[in-house]
């Protein structure tokens, strides 16, 4: 019996296959849709007949964004072939219609990928540029950046104002820019079962937006304005060219370490593959303080090499402060701190200090919240112990999950 394969049959799958490779993609079923609705959607686009399902696309991208000025790319960036992912544009649901030209498609695994894509370019005076980068300095997905690729995205950033009540987001749309706050606060809202709940907030620092630019998803959340603010946008094109090829270098160099951290060990794989998505690599030096007691906090460490040293400030016999920080524990590679402040959503308990060049991983609260509650029931329990040493310490004067008491 001979079973004969359709045409075209082989070049779709291995289309895909491709993608999947490149993209590393959580979870395939949707992948697969999102690939294939795009790939029609560009064939009825194209007005092409349905003799060949698999041209290669045209690279076609419009940018949401305010008027820009580009700039051909020089052919100065190395484009060895781990690079090339991000240049590939994936399927897009175009739920609302709204982009309709994003498509970049690189079906054909043996083209050769030619880095013309214009790069955007908003000119900045001398002002601008100052506070474009004293926003972006803690901005954990550019932490990783090289030299290059930093300006690369500062150069396509752009300035955008907002009013209070101003939804910069909204849940379910397409995802076009990526935001860093230079000032402002913003409620982050989430919907389910037709109900939105205030999930947090954005107070004067941080970023968003980019998940539904990594992930080709619809916006998982409504960011809205509650004061006047001041935004800086990166174009969807730029952050998915950089961003993610950073991104595939990232979970080379930090996927096994990750997989070794134990507080990481009840998530699922691809779930780990999201926390190196989104975290940040942060160095200090011999001496240098990570965390200060009393401080607000806003983000999670787990260190990567080096040692972190926990003190905390001693209480007289009356229950006053005193200045001399006595020393609780260390921390070394694979295990976390900052957790406290951020479940109990007080300030710091403890400073925490490198001892010798200290590497860390750092991740926002939001991904926190987003990503580690898996881990949570663990973390918690590790806080009842650190309550009964505080009482043996310090006696019961203190309450590490309300410090006014
Ligand atoms: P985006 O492109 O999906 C909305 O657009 C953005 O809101 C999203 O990227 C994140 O940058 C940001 N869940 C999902 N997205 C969040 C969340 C969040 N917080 C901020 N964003 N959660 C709240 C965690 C405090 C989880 C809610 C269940
Ligand atoms: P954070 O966000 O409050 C300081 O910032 C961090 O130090 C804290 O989270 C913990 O991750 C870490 N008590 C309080 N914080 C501790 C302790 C601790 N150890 C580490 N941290 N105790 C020491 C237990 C060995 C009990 C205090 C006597």
């Amino acid at each position: 019996m001979s079973i004969e394969i359709p045409p075209g049959l082989t070049d779709l799958l291995q289309g895909y296959t491709v993608e999947v490779l490149r993209q590393r993609p959580p979870d395939l079923l949707e992948f697969a849709v999102q690939y294939f609705t795009r790939l029609k959607e560009k064939r009825l686009q194209d007005g092409a007949g349905a003799a060949s399902p698999l041209r290669p696309a045209t690279r076609a991208v419009n940018f949401d964004g305010e008027p820009m000025q580009t700039e051909p790319n020089g052919d100065e960036e190395d484009e060895d072939e781990e690079d090339d992912d991000s240049d590939f544009e994936p399927p897009v649901i175009n739920r609302y219609n709204r982009r309709v030209s994003v498509c970049a498609e690189a079906f054909n695994p043996d083209e050769e990928e030619d880095d013309t894509e214009p790069r955007v370019v908003h000119p900045k005076t001398d002002e601008q540029r100052c506070r474009l980068q004293e926003a972006c300095k803690d901005i954990l997905l550019f932490k990783n950046l090289d030299q290059e690729q930093l300006s690369q995205v500062l150069d396509a950033m752009f300035e955008r104002r907002v009013d209070p009540q101003e939804h910069v987001i909204d849940q379910g749309d397409d995802g076009d820019n990526f935001y860093v706050i230079e000032r402002g606060e913003y409620d982050i809202f989430v919907g389910r079962d037709g109900q939105s709940r205030c999930v947090g907030k954005y107070d004067n620092h941080g970023s968003f937006g980019e998940l539904a630019l990594m992930y080709n998803t619809p916006r998982a959340a409504t960011i809205v304005a509650t004061t006047d603010g001041a935004l800086w946008g990166l174009d969807r094109v730029t952050f998915r060219r950089i961003i993610l090829k950073n991104n595939a270098r990232k979970r080379k160099t930090f996927e096994l370490f990750v997989e070794s951290v134990p507080i990481l060990k009840s998530l699922e794989p691809s779930e780990r593959m999201k926390i190196v998505d989104v975290i940040g690599e942060k160095v200090y030096k011999d001496g240098e303080r990570i965390i200060a007691q009393g401080d607000k906090a806003d983000c999670f460490f787990i260190v990567e090499s080096g040692e972190v040293k926990i003190m905390m400030k001693s209480k007289t016999k009356t229950g006053q402060e005193n200045n001399q920080e006595v020393e609780l524990t260390r921390c070394k590679s694979g295990q976390y701190f900052g957790e406290l402040a951020l479940v109990t959503n007080k300030p710091r308990a403890a400073s925490a200090y490198a001892v010798g060049d200290v590497k860390c991983l750092v991740m926002d609260v939001q991904a926190f919240e987003r990503l580690l509650g898996p881990c949570m029931d663990i973390m918690k329990r590790n806080i009842t112990h650190y309550e009964e040493q505080l009482v043996a310490l310090f006696g019961s004067s203190m309450d590490l999950r309300d410090p006014g008491k």
